[in-house]
């Protein structure tokens, strides 16, 4: 793009505007729920626009057959309301899709959000105008709002991405994307299915479409470490007795590494014996729970030879359910450290594929040649065979993280583009804002604990830090707030350092933006940890937005009143 066309001012004109607010939200998923209500009990007036017909976010699109958060559901919740949370009763361990679309649902109701919420109406663009000193965001349906602040609440996995392959569009059967699945119930019966891709959401539904289907046909890629949810359903008194010690538990999560309250590992799994080390990782599989096994030992996530050890025991595991050597070999991950890409819980995932209807194909040994008219054309050496299929489902994931944001066109200072602000890797302050986009904040944005961590947990944290800033802008008498860019820059230097002492950059996960062509190899969220995390943005707030420039005046480009220098610990 030339750079003319990059810094070009494109702002609506003022005159255009439909609604001024203090802050517009973008997204009605679980961030931009809370936001809503939070800044409404501060005084504020907000109001929240989503592109989708419902609230929910995430997960008022990903209804795919057996979807459903493998964070358990007594942790996958919101902790800021005392009544809520008691109130509120979760049905199964690992909660399902339409459950926790309820949930999203009844929190809207409950706290009368509805009334600022408008649907089907998604951001164009958000242009930040210097004269003004606020926000011009237009709508697809018309709408022109003028905003002091903009939180973009996009969620992280909200950009659906579809595979490059050839012919996609000459396709004549059925599609669907896991993504953006229909709300009414899909029926494979008596059809031949093919699923393209292995990672979580096809996990999920790979054993229930093959339940249906005539036959199935999954298209692999690259093999995931995947473990029984061990799901079922939850035991009344044990939620009660854990809901009696709720503050304390809640409190142990916002403390602990990944957000959900576990004692961390003490010891390494280089330093005990086999049998030990065995012990552990049977531990976290009979409690289908990704952490436990995951983080059995401090050392599996940076240590490459610690992480054999665990990714040997679940292709051991691998290897015992799947009765044909051949295809158990092809499930095996091998090229890659456990944990580095999004590992999953399923739910009789490697037992599917020792149905006879059930066959997998290896793209890596043999690719995908074309999507053509009735079907998938694979090349078998120098010769193609064509599976003709009645339906095909993308399970190929989203442009992770920052696909949601360049998606749309998002302006700063001077008309700078976000997607050029970008153009060589996220970065931002804090994960929560970025230089050069003042009064613009990014819930769970990159260079934040985000997918590394229980979402609830990161998402209730942002959301109070950002309405404390706002509220301390207003109660100090400032109209703007900026990441200053030395300390974004300490910043990503601290997130890539602690990032390069794991084993995450040995993965092309989108973690690393390796599943979208073109996008910048660079390790997206942070992994210091939840706790320490929240530690350091509550000091940069006790020390009045330490690493911000703060301005009274509403033109940003004055001498700012106020600066508070940084550095990245
Ligand atoms: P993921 O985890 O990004 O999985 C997408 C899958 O699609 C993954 O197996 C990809 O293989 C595969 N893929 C993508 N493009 C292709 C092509 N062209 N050919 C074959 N296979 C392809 O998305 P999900 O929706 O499953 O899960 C997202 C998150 O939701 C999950 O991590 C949890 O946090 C919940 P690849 O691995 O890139 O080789």
């Amino acid at each position: 793009m030339a750079a003319a066309a990059t810094h070009r001012r494109t702002t609506t004109p003022e005159a255009a505007v439909t609604g001024t607010y203090h802050v517009l939200i973008v997204g009605a998923g679980f961030a931009g729920l809370y936001m809503l209500h939070k800044l409404r009990g501060l005084g504020f007036t907000a109001r929240v626009y989503d592109a989708a017909g419902g609230v929910g976010g995430t997960w008022y699109w990903n209804r795919y057959p057996g979807a459903r958060c493998d964070v358990r559901s007594v942790d996958y919740s919101f902790s800021f309301d005392r009544e809520l949370q008691q109130e509120w009763q979760w049905e199964e361990k690992y909660a399902t899709q339409p459950e926790i679309l309820r949930y999203a649902n009844h929190v809207a109701d409950r706290f009368d959000l509805r009334r600022d919420i408008r649907l089907n109406a998604r951001v164009e663009s958000a242009h930040f105008d210097e004269r003004l000193g606020r926000w011009i965001v237009q709508m697809s349906q018309g709408d022109v709002i003028s905003a002091q602040h903009v939180v973009m609440a996009v969620g992280t996995l909200s950009a659906p991405k579809l595979p490059e392959i050839p012919g996609i569009e000459t396709y004549r059967g059925e599609t669907y994307q896991t993504q953006k699945w229909p709300h009414q119930p899909v029926d494979f019966s008596g059809k031949r299915v093919a699923v393209i891709g292995t990672g979580s959401s096809a996990i999920q539904s790979i054993p229930i479409i093959a339940e249906q289907a005539a036959h199935s046909t999954v298209f692999q890629r690259t093999p995931n470490y995947s473990m029984p949810a061990g799901n079922r359903p939850n035991d009344p008194a044990a939620v009660a007795a854990l809901k009696a010690n709720y503050p304390t538990y809640r409190q142990a999560a916002r403390d602990s590494f990944f957000g959900v309250p576990i004692e961390g590992p003490i010891k390494m799994a280089v330093e005990v014996s086999e049998a030990e080390r065995t012990a552990a990782y049977q531990a976290g599989w009979d409690a289908g729970d990704l952490v436990a096994l995951v983080g059995a030992f401090g050392d599996v996530l940076f240590d490459k030879a610690a992480n054999d050890t665990a990714a040997e025991f679940i292709r051991n595991k691998i290897r015992a359910i799947v009765t044909d050597p051949a295809i158990a070999d092809a499930l095996c991950p091998c090229d890659y450290p456990v944990g580095t890409k999004r590992p999953c819980l399923d739910t009789r995932y490697y037992e599917t594929f020792n149905k006879p209807n059930v066959r997998l194909v290896d793209v890596r040994k043999t690719p995908i040649a074309a999507i053509a008219p009735a079907g998938i054309r694979i090349r078998q050496g120098d010769a193609d065979e064509e599976i003709a299929v009645d339906a095909i489902v993308f399970a190929t994931g989203f442009d992770a993280m920052t696909g949601s944001f360049t998606r749309m066109d998002i302006r700063g200072v001077g008309g700078v583009a976000l997607n050029d602000e970008w153009a060589g890797g996220a970065q931002t302050y804090l994960g929560l804002a970025v230089a050069g986009f003042p009064n613009l904040f990014t819930v769970t944005g990159p260079q934040s604990p985000s997918v590394l961590s229980n979402m609830m947990v990161s998402i209730e944290q942002h959301v109070e830090w950002i309405a404390d800033c706002v509220a301390y802008l207003r109660d100090h008498g400032y109209s703007t707030i900026e990441a200053r860019r030395e300390a974004q820059t300490a910043w990503v230097a601290h997130s890539n350092e602690l990032g390069a002492r794991t084993l995450y950059p040995l993965a092309n996960s989108w973690y690393m933006g390796a599943n979208v062509p073109g996008k910048p190899r660079v390790f997206l969220p942070y992994i210091g940890g939840v706790g320490p995390y929240r530690q350091k943005c509550d000091e940069v707030a006790a020390k009045g937005y330490e690493g911000f420039t703060l301005t009274r005046s509403s033109h940003p480009t004055d001498t700012p009143t106020r600066e508070v220098s940084a550095h990245a610990t």
